[in-house]
């Protein structure tokens, strides 16, 4: 059975690319569904190794004249060895995430034979379910990570009375248990539970776990489980709960840490006491409806249940991974096993992260970017310490990568990455963004000053190169090109995606002042050093430059497609304001795809945007496909390899790209609808201006010999008094509408 809403297996996860993921935003669980002893692997989003640090270069803001030097002469290796030692942060890494632990639910009966397996999640309800049958009994397992209660609940029931007995504990350590029956293990592995401080009941129905996440100043956690159940009896020994012979069974389980609360004792046995006093179909029943209030604003049918889910669970995802007061997704949302996680599970900020919420806005989940938003203003601080500190500039800024304590400090001596200075810039897109589709002038009252600050900082930082204003040092991300001597280099000044990055910025800048009717020193500013950016170029291939220089790319083929920020998420290079840079921009991707381009999720999934942008639906769809086949786990999560979230979430905002666009000052109805998605129907995406946008079309004459023919109706509804463009091809209708209008146009 394959639709458009359930993740299914009829066997238990054999491992993390199988299970099944359930996320409140703060709490995160992967579900393997394993009959005799589940291992719930568990993450809370505040749990991270270390304390805040100061890891800001000492020496950088005395070399730095001296690197600038090197770099106008063209002396790039010299220039590279002085960043790698004045400029990396000092330790050069950030702090990086951690499990919360496992919850283990311990079965007996190993001897009996189990069948009729069935696994689910369903993205429609976010409820994850486990049935099988044993000893003539069906058991169920259902499971899920409420929003409202602030818990994970597992329902355990049977059609059988009196069949439910277990043993539940939780743990934390770098091993898990073997996976058989309790009674058939004369030992745990060792390690499984070492990396905890307590873990005991503190009553008959409650078991506490408390750890310190390691490093100086980590922050503490505590977790617990509280078991209710319906008929048998529950019994606290040692750090198990065990309940035998019940008709049906509850675990509860909540986690924080004083990253938020002082007392997380006490928050998280409040809130499992609060949660206790629910049956669980009331507990189930909240859940849902709190879920589908924000996952049924959007519904897509485009004749592909493969692409509708996978669509749809880049929103589950978004959903379960970033609510208010949750920390923002990172590199894994909150899903994650290691202890030493790949790229330390951080927020990469040179594209990673700002790819996590590409589908916030447009796939009608506003609420679910603030996360990520707030975390600007966590950075706001240490990047203000950073550009005085290492750069003697003032405003605000981050290099490519940070942590949850708003690092700013360069991550990594990394070449190709390290020494890029644009990470605030980027971040400080998504206020305009969010402002943009909402046009909530409060919220961009409040957070205006960070797009100031991050302006103010590239204002102090630009240095005349001739005619123009070029960041330097800076870089590319993550590509090398290769100097008419035939050396390679990194490290250059003014690199396209910079000059791009920062023309957006301070535009948006200058829109928002006149928005809120407050010019001030930074705005008054701007407009000078706008005129001196360096126009986007066309370079030897017709391709556009990624580089102040036509040099050659170490690697056409590079995942970073940085130079085409400018096509996407940005808005310079448009189908109808500059055909000659789309052209342009065409040949770019060509190239890129022609040598191997797109070989890890996350790029295949800008790839996607950046054709939809160019109004090419065969090719965004031949990508979806391309992302779908190559660089996506069973379990449908992206791998970069390995596991990685944001092409699950790049994706998913390419699909929306394909039916909708509003980056150009009107609504573009399907500018690149693939041939194949012949009639289909999208409702509830949102458009920049405050607009919710339903589109269905059919195809009403399609044989070989005559164009396709479309028949197409809108239905656009706006939150505010506006007026708009409304584009289908080369049909363009102006409209005004008065406060929740909702007006019905057919091309
Ligand atoms: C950037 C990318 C890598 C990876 C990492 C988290 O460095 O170039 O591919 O996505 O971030």
């Amino acid at each position: 059975m394959r639709n458009n809403t359930t993740i299914h297996f009829n066997t238990p996860a054999g491992n993390w690319n199988e299970a099944l993921p359930l996320g409140n935003g703060r709490l995160g669980a992967m579900i393997y569904g394993t009959p005799y002893t589940e291992c719930i692997r568990l993450n809370e989003d505040s749990v991270w190794y270390g304390g805040a640090q100061d890891r800001n270069n000492k020496s950088a803001k005395e070399y730095l004249p001296k690197i600038r030097e090197l770099i106008f002469e063209g002396r790039i290796k010299e220039a590279q060895d002085l960043c790698a030692l004045a400029l990396s942060g000092t330790p050069e890494n950030q702090r990086h995430y951690e499990p919360l632990g496992n919850l283990y639910l311990l079965f007996d009966g190993q001897n009996t034979e189990i069948t009729d397996y069935y696994r689910e999640l369903n993205i429609a309800n976010a409820v994850a379910t486990t049935t099988y049958k044993k000893d003539g009994a069906t058991y169920t397992r259902q499971y899920i990570t409420s929003y409202p209660k602030g818990v994970m609940a597992v329902y355990l029931t049977a059609d059988k009375p009196g069949a439910i007995s277990f043993h539940t504990q939780l743990s934390r350590g770098d091993m898990t248990w073997d996976l058989s029956s309790y009674e058939t293990q004369s030992y745990r592995h060792p390690g499984f539970n070492s990396l905890c401080d307590r873990n005991e009941v503190i009553s008959e129905d409650t078991s506490v776990m408390t750890a310190v996440c390691g490093g100086k100043g980590a922050v503490e956690l505590f977790s617990a489980i509280k078991v209710v159940a319906d008929g048998g009896t529950i019994q606290g020994i040692g750090s198990s709960i065990v309940v035998k012979n019940a008709d049906s069974a509850t675990i509860l389980l909540a986690a924080d840490t004083t990253f938020r609360e002082k007392e997380p004792q006490a928050s998280v046995l409040a809130r499992l006491e609060k949660a206790t006093e629910c049956p669980w179909d009331e507990l189930l029943d909240e859940h849902v409806k709190d879920y589908r209030a924000l996952y049924d604003r959007v519904s897509l049918e485009v004749g592909d249940t493969e692409i509708e889910r996978f669509f749809q669970f880049g929103r589950y995802l978004l959903i379960s991974c970033s609510r208010p007061d949750s920390l923002p997704a990172n590199l894994q949302g909150i899903w994650n096993a290691e202890w030493i996680p790949p790229w330390g599970s951080k927020y990469t900020i040179n594209i990673n992260a700002q790819m996590n919420y590409w589908p916030a806005e447009v796939c009608n989940l506003s609420e679910c970017h603030l996360p990520f938003i707030e975390h600007i203003e966590r950075m706001r601080e240490n990047g203000r310490h950073t550009a005085k500190y290492m750069y003697g500039c003032g405003g605000f800024m981050a290099h490519h990568n940070t942590d949850i304590w708003g690092d700013t400090a360069p991550q990594d001596v990394c070449l190709s990455s390290t020494y890029w200075v644009l990470g605030a810039a980027w971040l400080c897109l998504h206020i305009w963004e969010h402002y943009s589709f909402t046009l909530d002038e409060e919220f961009l009252h409040e957070y205006s000053g960070l797009m100031y600050e991050a302006a103010e900082f590239i204002l102090d930082y630009l240095v005349e190169d001739g005619e123009y204003l070029v960041t330097c040092p800076t870089l590319s991300p993550e590509n090398e090109y290769i100097l008419p001597n035939g050396e390679k280099g990194v490290v250059c000044k003014g690199a396209s995606m910079d000059n791009q990055i920062i023309r957006e910025l301070f535009e948006a800048c200058m829109a928002c002042a006149n928005v809120l009717g407050e010019h001030n020193p930074i705005t008054e500013k701007i407009p000078q050093a706008l005129a001196k950016l360096a126009p986007i170029q066309i370079g030897k291939y017709g391709q556009i430059m990624e580089w102040n220089e036509d040099y050659e790319e170490m690697d056409p083929g590079h995942r970073h497609i940085s130079h085409l920020f400018a096509l996407h998420p940005g808005t310079q290079i448009s189908m109808t304001k500059t055909p000659g840079l789309a052209e342009a921009a065409v040949k770019t991707l060509e190239r890129r795809l022609k040598s191997g381009g797109g070989h890890t999720g996350w790029s295949r999934a800008w790839i996607i945007n950046l054709w939809a942008r160019l109004w090419d639906g065969d090719k965004a769809l031949e990508n979806v496909r391309a992302l779908l086949a190559n660089s996506t786990l069973p379990n449908l999560f992206d791998n970069h390899p390995p596991f990685q979230i944001d092409g699950n979430f790049g994706c998913t905002a390419g699909i929306a790209e394909m039916l909708l666009q509003s980056h150009d000052g009107e609504i573009v109805i399907l500018p690149a609808l693939p041939s194949e998605w012949k009639n289909g129907k999208v409702t509830g995406l949102r458009a920049r201006g405050g607009f919710t946008v339903d589109i269905e079309w059919k195809t009403v004459k399609n044989t070989a010999d005559t164009l396709a023919e479309k028949q197409v109706s809108v239905a656009i509804t706006a939150d505010k008094e506006s007026e708009t463009g409304i584009r289908y091809k080369n049909n363009l209708h102006k409209s005004s509408f008065a406060v929740g209008e909702k007006k019905l146009l057919s091309f």
